[in-house]
């Protein structure tokens, strides 16, 4: 019996499964949600999936999970000859995890908040804001491309994979400008190459004809200019220069380094993990007020610039709070409990762990900005209702599980937790309505490692309260 993947074909995050499953040549069973007829809402599929996305994978066994970022990990994990697609070494790991979340929280985040306007709200065309919010993607990824000829260093990842599926969507919507973008421009044109990648232009089409039914701008192009891969610039570059995530600027530091900012719920997250092993870590305050964050030395560490960002004693330096939690874990724990190594339940982690990344921090980050950039003194309808929406996946992720992903706590119920108790000072959480996830928050409470996420929340809470007052 094959897989069975449930799908639409234009989706960015089901194209990146088929080109994964056709690089290591599985034969995957294609099931099509319809859409249209609400499928994806119906009883039997929230059964399967409560988060009602696609894709869904039901494994031959009858393990199921959702979420490209964790399905594409453990096909590899679990059907790859070799680990090339997602390798087992720690550091090259590190680095293709910080570039799925990335492409789960920022690149697909941004585009699908896009696409979801102009599908759902009738948008005709692109604001400037988004145009810069998906340039910004691209600038973003034509740093990380900075010295290394895939998305993650010298061969194909699932990074790869993830991320040109995202990218040559929204190339669609805001075409990569190869002047400005070079390196992007020829990675997309790269991949678009592989032969794996075949697989995934029947839906790219599909989406690329949805859009152009709606968007005016298009009624008056040629189909030409449209395909991907047309117009890419051509050449490569071979700059040799290494960027910074295998540099050593801390190599004299005996304990790793944590640059971080306490109000943030990413870098609790890892505090809290960073407890549970007993690791200590030197912190270094990055004070994003006063735009250190942006300063050039920040931005050679990690050109995305977010906090956290840990730089290992070795000089590996990597963001994005759940790689961080995934690697300190696979490195420094005694055990591999955090984030076990069996497939099934890292699966789940990783599925919970990019619901976090794509879902349920954005809510979060969303509200913030809108309060400390844009000086809103109240929380819009919306807002309160995507928290809400975060609050009722969780319960339902909750359901027969006494821990976020299974039986015992994990770094899913870290990250989760610093975004939940952030969230709890926004949008209250009704105690009621969600009673487990109530219960989940005070069982972690309870323990030992969330003394870690105390001070950070108090303090957020301390500013948002005099913000909003
Ligand atoms: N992070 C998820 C995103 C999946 C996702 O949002 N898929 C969209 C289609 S592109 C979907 O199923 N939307 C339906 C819904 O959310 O109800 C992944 O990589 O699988």
């Amino acid at each position: 019996m094959a897989p069975t993947l449930y799908m639409i074909a234009p989706s960015p995050p089901v194209r990146s499964v088929l080109i994964t499953a056709k690089a290591l040549g599985i034969q995957l069973q294609e099931k099509a949600v319809d859409f249209q007829k609400g499928e994806h809402l119906q009883p039997e599929y929230l059964k399967i999936n409560p988060q009602h996305t696609v894709p869904t994978l039901v494994d031959d066994d009858g393990f199921i999970v959702w979420d490209s970022h964790a399905i594409n990990p453990y096909l590899v994990s679990k059907y790859g000859k070799n680990d090339s697609l997602y390798p087992k070494d720690l550091k090259k790991r590190a680095i293709v995890d910080q570039r799925l979340h990335f492409d789960s929280g920022v690149a697909f985040a941004r585009g699908i908040t896009i696409i979801g306007q102009i599908l759902r709200e009738g948008k005709t065309s692109l604001t400037d804001k988004d145009k810069e919010s998906l340039t910004q993607v691209y600038e973003f990824l034509e740093a990380f491309l900075d010295g290394k000829q895939w998305m993650a260093g010298d061969s194909v990842t699932i990074a790869d994979y993830n991320l040109y599926a995202t990218i040559s969507g929204s190339n669609v919507l805001v075409p990569v400008d190869s002047q400005k973008f070079p390196k992007v421009a020829a990675w997309l044109k790269k991949v678009d190459a592989l032969p794996e990648a075949e697989v995934s232009k029947k839906g790219l089409e599909v989406f690329t004809t949805m859009m152009k039914s709606k968007l005016h701008r298009f009624k008056a192009r040629t189909t030409d200019q449209l395909v991907t891969g047309t117009g890419y610039y051509e050449s490569m570059t071979h700059s040799h220069h290494k960027f910074c995530d295998r540099c050593s600027v801390n190599s004299v530091t005996m304990a790793p380094t944590l640059y971080m900012l306490p109000a943030s719920p990413a870098v609790r997250s890892v505090q809290i993990t960073a407890k549970a092993i007993g690791l200590q870590m030197e912190e270094k305050l990055v004070d994003l007020s006063k735009g250190e964050h942006l300063k050039p030395e920040y931005l050679k560490l990690n050109p995305q610039h977010t906090v956290p960002t840990l730089v290992d004693d070795d000089g590996l330096t990597i963001w994005d709070s759940h790689a961080i939690n995934a690697y300190l874990v696979s490195k420094y724990a005694k055990n591999d409990s955090l984030y076990p190594k069996d497939l099934a339940k890292r699966a789940i982690i990783d599925q919970r762990l990019h619901f976090d990344s794509g879902v349920a921090f954005p809510a979060g980050a969303r509200i913030t900005a809108a309060i400390l950039r844009a000086g809103k003194k109240s929380i819009d309808d919306s807002d309160k209702e995507s928290v809400n929406a975060v609050y009722a996946f969780l319960e339902a992720f909750l359901e027969k599980k006494s821990w976020m992903a299974g039986e015992s706590v994990t770094i899913a119920d870290y990250n989760l937790y610093a975004t939940v108790t952030t969230l709890n000072v926004l949008v209250p959480l009704d105690g009621q309505k969600y009673q487990k996830l109530s219960a989940w928050v005070k069982k972690v409470d309870g323990l030992s490692e969330a003394e870690a996420n105390k001070k950070g929340i108090a303090g957020y809470e301390a500013m948002i309260k005099s913000l909003l007052a």
